[in-house]
């Protein structure tokens, strides 16, 4: 039997280098039908929200009855995004068999092999789904696949916790999950995050795709095959800026080292890639110049035959100052104030703490509090508040050394 499974479509949203909302689900279908899959698996995450909902009902069920017509079956569970949406697509399509809806584990049979899952009862869930195992669903006659939406590695989570101890005591030789975006096989287990099929957003770097899994002959599974779907790819690129005195030259290394990095990966279609700078940031040098986007997101870095490469208008200084600090720390004025500071842990962590406070603070206020809340961690927080003093005192020793130029 070969299977294609796959996880968190989170159709709805558009990922921004994608045709529209529901282009990965079209590259579903294309695939699941070139590669002759007797079914389809999704592990959760299909619909990006109930709101959702009529905007992708249409190309969804469209999807659905494709798959239908080629008999080819489809098995899905509900996840922490799409857990209310699934119960009534299960009501309304017979083209989609849904497990484990209401958090109760349930099996399916198709041919040899057995199918259990288990759907997310509300958009969160802090027990292991696990602790509800319902260990008589497992059928030794038959060869079976585990599906679920769930947080893997994690003791506490809203999102269906789960660990390596737990997958493996329920005895099923293969387990494919949805919730991270990240594909791969976990650790050692026999689990594996389906990943999302199109990249979603500028975090979600390197190849995405799908995975076929394969009986042989009846008895086990061979190991799955990433497929990749994606068009287009994510990347981070580091610049280093050692030793560079003008923008021209940083101009320069930029594409050189650009080009280096995608001449490793051998890529085809469209990769965009974000900037991050190391090393040494000559005090002269000011990172925003380098590229003017004028109000662009990105722009065409060079283009080969079946390659097109676009630089992010997102970059990341991640640089040093090229100063010493020991030296500036033991004058004074404000300068060796912002040296001693950065080189004082405790006071970075002080700045941090403040940012934090800062952060949680600007969303009870009337203008920001319908934003979605986000929570900035302590390291991160630590590494922003770094950052600003560093550029801060750059800007001041480059006003210096103007002046005395
Ligand atoms: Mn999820």
């Amino acid at each position: 039997m070969k299977i294609l499974a796959c996880a968190d479509i989170h159709m709805g949203r558009k990922p921004e280098l994608a045709q529209s909302g529901h282009a990965a689900w079209d590259a579903i279908i294309q695939k699941a039908i070139e590669l002759a899959v007797d079914v389809v698996v999704l592990a959760g995450d299909v619909v990006e929200q109930e709101k959702a909902w009529l905007s992708v009902y249409g190309p969804l069920l469209a999807g659905l009855n494709k798959l239908k017509q080629e008999g080819i079956q489809v098995i899905g569970v509900g996840g922490n995004h799409d857990w209310s949406v699934f119960p009534r697509l299960a009501e309304e399509s017979d083209a989609i068999e849904i497990l484990g809806l209401k958090g109760i584990w349930e099996s399916y049979d198709i041919k040899d092999v057995r199918f259990i899952g288990w759907s997310f009862p509300s958009s969160h869930e802090e027990q292991s789904p696990f602790s509800t195992f319902d260990a008589s669903l497992a059928d030794d006659s038959r060869l079976t696949l585990g599906l679920l939406h769930a947080d893997w590695g994690q003791q506490h989570s809203k999102y269906a916790p789960i660990d390596e101890h737990a997958l493996l005591n329920t005895g099923i030789p293969l387990w494919m999950l949805g919730h991270i975006h990240k594909g791969g096989r976990l650790g050692v287990s026999s689990a594996y995050y389906c990943g999302s099929p199109f990249a979603l957003d500028v975090q979600e770097t390197g190849a995405h795709g799908v995975y076929l899994l394969e009986t042989e002959q009846g008895r086990t599974w061979k190991e799955p095959l990433f497929i990749p779907l994606c068009p287009y790819r994510y990347e981070i690129c580091e610049v280093n800026t050692t030793g560079i005195h003008d923008l021209e030259s940083l101009r320069r290394a930029v594409t050189k080292s650009v080009r280096t990095y995608i001449d490793q990966l051998s890529p085809s279609g469209t990769v965009a890639v974000s900037l991050v700078f190391t090393g040494y940031l000559h005090p002269s040098l000011d990172l925003h110049q380098v590229f003017s986007f004028e109000g662009s997101e990105s722009e065409l870095l060079f283009q080969d035959k079946d390659l097109e490469v676009l630089l992010l208008n997102r970059q990341e200084d991640a640089t040093e100052l090229d100063v010493d600090l020991n030296q500036l720390a033991k004058g004074s004025g404000p300068q060796a104030l912002l040296a001693r500071m950065l080189k004082d842990s405790k006071a970075l962590e002080q700045l941090g703490s403040t940012y934090q406070r800062l952060e949680a603070e600007s969303f009870n206020t009337s203008g920001f509090n319908l934003l979605r809340q986000t929570s900035l961690s302590h390291v991160e927080a630590v590494k922003r508040g770094k950052r600003a003093t560093l550029q801060l005192l750059r800007a001041m020793e480059a006003q210096r050394r103007e002046h005395e130029a």
